[in-house]
């Protein structure tokens, strides 16, 4: 690491209060405007402004950096170049948007030489660790086994091993870091009808996880992740959340399911999917984005701003009902064209946007609707809130939490990016990356 030849740079406080006070009379009206029209609605808007400002959601060390397609990646300038500038840049998220906490850690993309440094340095920087996520999707230097035809559910007992051994690896790391959780996905399936036993698979699955499960901390979650397709592009072997739900049924309390928005086919209903898991107890986390196609290609909230909100819909009211309710949200979406700070940013910012939204739904009314089969009036109901432009809110939140009202606009004036650039010269490997 050759860091301190000198300090990085950093967004002044004052620049984010210049910014402010330019734009704070204003929000003060519209705040205190739509504060008039949600109370005829019976809502609050101070309730709802201060449930914004505990809003969180993690970002992943990952999204920090540019992402690409299988066929090319185009780097942006002053790119993080390894995990202490990916964390840089996660502050300056942090500290503009008010939303992004904690990270979520990719091993070995982002293996700290030094954990005890690296939890340090985070917590200068007023971060803490969020779940940490295992790799087994892909080869590293020195590895004495290659996944090329799976991981934990190899054919090979030796490639099990390693494969377990790795997420062993990872969840000491993350002790070491704060983290209370680990994240498992695998790419492991078949391309052709044929090459993998089915049953047998999910069975070695099971297996290997078990032995992970088995060392898992006590105070830690294990969140298992499904998904239908890629990299293997016949089958997978933990397609889908039914199989997902049945490992974590299986494995044990500690165990959940974690779903990710791209990880299904076009059209799935997946709010009914999150339904279907809180009602079974087993709804561990997300990971936001958005798609039309496949996987995390689309920024959250860009290309289905409803469907985001009809998630939140089942979250809110799933908390109102279980206090304890409080699954772990997490971004994970590869930023290919945009500058990944300002993707980042407007996307904690969707996600907060829908979660209010979706706390705008007068759910007594939808209850009554429902029951006596009012089809028109309860779907009004949703839109109603999902409707209400509940801007003035998020911005208050930010302004009351310290951040900026228009983090972007705030991000773009402070010269971060070019400042960078001058700071980070480009290095020919960089390890960050998404598929
Ligand atoms: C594209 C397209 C082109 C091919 C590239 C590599 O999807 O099919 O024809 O040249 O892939
Ligand atoms: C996968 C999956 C994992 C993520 C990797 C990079 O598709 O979403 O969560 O860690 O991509
Ligand atoms: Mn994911
Ligand atoms: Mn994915």
């Amino acid at each position: 690491m050759l860091r301190g030849m000198a300090e990085p740079f950093r967004i002044a406080r004052e620049l984010v209060e210049l910014h402010n006070s330019a734009r704070r009379a204003e929000l003060e009206a519209d705040h205190a405007h739509l504060g008039k029209q949600l109370a005829r609605r019976g809502l609050d808007v101070e309730r709802l402004t201060s449930a914004a400002q505990r809003f969180e959601v993690a970002v992943p060390s990952w999204g920090v950096g540019t992402g690409g397609t299988r066929f090319a990646r185009f780097p942006g300038p002053g790119e993080p170049r390894d995990v202490w500038e990916k964390l840089d840049d996660c502050a300056a998220i942090h500290q503009l948007g008010r939303a992004t906490p904690r990270v979520s850690l990719h091993i070995p993309w982002d293996e700290p030489e030094d954990p005890a440094a690296l939890a340090s340095f985070a917590q200068e920087r007023g971060l803490a660790f969020d779940a940490m996520n295992s790799n087994t999707f892909q080869d590293f230097a020195g590895a004495k086994h290659s996944y090329k035809f799976g991981s934990l559910t190899h054919t090979d007992a030796a490639v099990r091993q390693q494969a377990i051994e790795h997420n062993l690896h990872v969840i000491r790391v993350g002790e070491r870091l704060g983290s209370k959780s680990l994240t498992v996905w695998i790419g492991d399936g078949g391309n052709f009808p044929g090459q993998v036993h089915f049953r047998a698979a999910l069975e070695r699955y099971l297996e290997s996880l078990r032995a992970i499960h088995a060392r898992l901390p006590e105070d830690w979650t294990l969140f298992l992740e499904h998904k239908f397709y890629e990299p293997a592009l016949y089958s997978t072997v933990l397609n889908d959340w039914g199989t997902s739900y049945w490992c974590a049924r299986e494995l044990g309390e500690r165990v959940l399911c974690l779903v990710d928005l791209g990880h299904h086919a076009p059209n799935t209903n997946i709010e009914l999917i999150v339904a279907r898991l809180i009602q079974f107890g087993k709804l561990g986390g997300f990971h936001f984005n958005d798609s039309k196609y496949g996987d995390d290609d689309l920024d959250s909230g860009s290309v289905h701003p409803f469907q985001l909100f009809l998630v939140f819909n089942e979250l809110v009211d799933a908390a109102r009902r279980d206090a304890r309710f409080a699954p772990a949200y997490m971004l994970d979406q590869s930023h290919n064209v945009t500058d990944p700070i300002e993707s980042l940013l407007a996307s904690a910012g969707e996600l907060q946007r829908s979660f209010v939204q979706a706390s705008l739904v007068e759910r007594d009314a939808l209850a009554r609707y429902q029951q006596s089969n009012d089809v028109l009036m309860a779907h009004r109901t949703l839109k109603r809130a999902f409707t209400t432009d509940v801007e003035p809110i998020l911005a208050m939140a930010r302004l009351r939490s310290g951040g900026a009202i228009d983090p972007i606009d705030a991000f773009r004036a402070s010269g971060y990016r070019a400042r960078k650039a001058a700071e980070r010269p480009a290095v020919s490997a960089s390890r960050s990356g998404i598929v």
